[in-house]
């Protein structure tokens, strides 16, 4: 395993939802870093740190986060959920992760949730409405570098545009699953709100891992993307207001006792997790069953309509190691978890 030395470093973006879920887990624990602004392996304004001595990951994807090894050489990781973990053993004391093991688990399966099912709305509102579009492509680059000469910014403006937009088939956008998108994030914003009006985070007094990937996703989606922000000021101004808050954490002082009781969830988050079933799983279930059988594309029904896409294989392990994680539960803790997937409708999750 690997360990961090402080300060921790890290490279990334703005606009990148998983930057922003680490950048607040970052500074909610009180943990020393260096962020350092950029795209690993590409041109960017860092601010005089020579990137070019930095490795980039395989495959390169942001935030990148780096150590040096006991020969001094620089090695580059990605992958934000085990890196959370991972800082859990070089840095104790205002953990991420819930101590009790069946709440643990429904914050990682909320943790996945946000990280592989809410980004599809952000990647598929950026890059499907044409004010997002316009906003995004004129600003990603400007984020990469606010000093890029005029002459410069169309181009990569109309480049980058196209590449985005011609790869929201991977996340399964298209006219027809649009509706089953934005319909999702519109339900998302209406339970977060009915939550929070009970409980300062998903997790209850305290933030989990899952409290900062959905706020990764929100931070684009409340805002930066013009029209999720709108949706959101409309359906969910609660989920907006927190939002703002979860950016900086680091004077919010908790307590071992401000984790929610696993025993007895409130019906708020019971509803997150009945929103989980509608949306998320059947796409993970279908994309597994896809891969095992070495299909290149996956179909299925969510909320009543068509869903293809190319098989993912990151999503493949995804529900893997979802099913591992509940199969390592012991004793009441794994029955405790049993009765809340059954009651959610999500134990075809963990069982074939
Ligand atoms: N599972 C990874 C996902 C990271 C990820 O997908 N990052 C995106 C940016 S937000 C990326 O780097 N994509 C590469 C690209 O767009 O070329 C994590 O949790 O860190």
């Amino acid at each position: 395993m690997n360990t961090f030395t402080l300060p921790i470093r890290l490279q990334g973006m703005h606009a990148s939802p998983y930057t922003r879920k680490v950048l607040g887990v970052l500074r909610y624990r009180r943990i020393p870093y260096r962020f350092i602004i950029g795209q690993p392996g590409l041109f960017a304004d860092t601010g005089h740190v020579d990137t070019e001595l930095l490795p980039v990951a395989k495959p390169s994807l942001l935030p990148t986060f780096y150590q040096q090894d006991e020969a001094g050489n620089e090695r580059a990781f990605t992958d934000s959920t085990p890196i959370l973990e991972q800082l859990d053993q070089s840095s104790p004391g205002r953990s991420v992760h819930p101590t009790d093991p069946a709440l643990n688990f429904i914050n990682y399966l909320l943790e996945d949730y946000a990280d592989e099912w809410l980004t599809r709305c952000m990647f598929h509102f950026r890059w499907s409405h044409d004010a997002d579009i316009e906003k995004a492509g004129t600003l990603l680059p400007l984020l990469t570098s606010p000093s890029l000469a005029e002459s410069m910014l169309e181009g990569f403006k109309a480049d980058f545009s196209q590449r985005q937009i011609s790869r929201l088939f991977v996340v399964g956008s298209d006219k027809v699953t649009a509706p089953v998108i934005e319909g999702s994030y519109i339900r998302f914003l209406q339970l977060m709100d009915a939550h929070l009006q009970q409980h300062a985070f998903l997790m209850g007094a305290r933030p989990g891992s899952s409290d900062f990937a959905a706020f990764g996703q929100l931070t684009c989606l409340t805002h930066f993307d013009p029209t999720p922000m709108a949706l959101s000021l409309e359906h969910g101004p609660r989920t907006y207001a927190w939002t703002e808050r979860a950016e900086d954490l680091c004077g919010y002082e908790v307590e071992e006792g401000d984790w929610l009781d696993s025993r007895n969830l409130p019906d708020s988050l019971m509803a997150l997790l009945k929103e989980v079933a509608r949306t998320h799983m059947p796409q993970l279930l279908a994309n597994g069953k896809a891969l095992q059988a070495g299909e290149k594309t996956f179909e299925t029904t969510i909320d009543g309509l068509p869903w293809t896409q190319p098989s993912f294989p990151y999503q493949g392990k995804c529900l893997l190691w979802i099913r591992e994680r509940y199969n390592k539960l012991e004793g009441d803790d794994q029955k405790v978890v049993h009765n809340i997937l059954a009651t959610a409708g999500l134990l075809p999750l963990v069982k074939d």
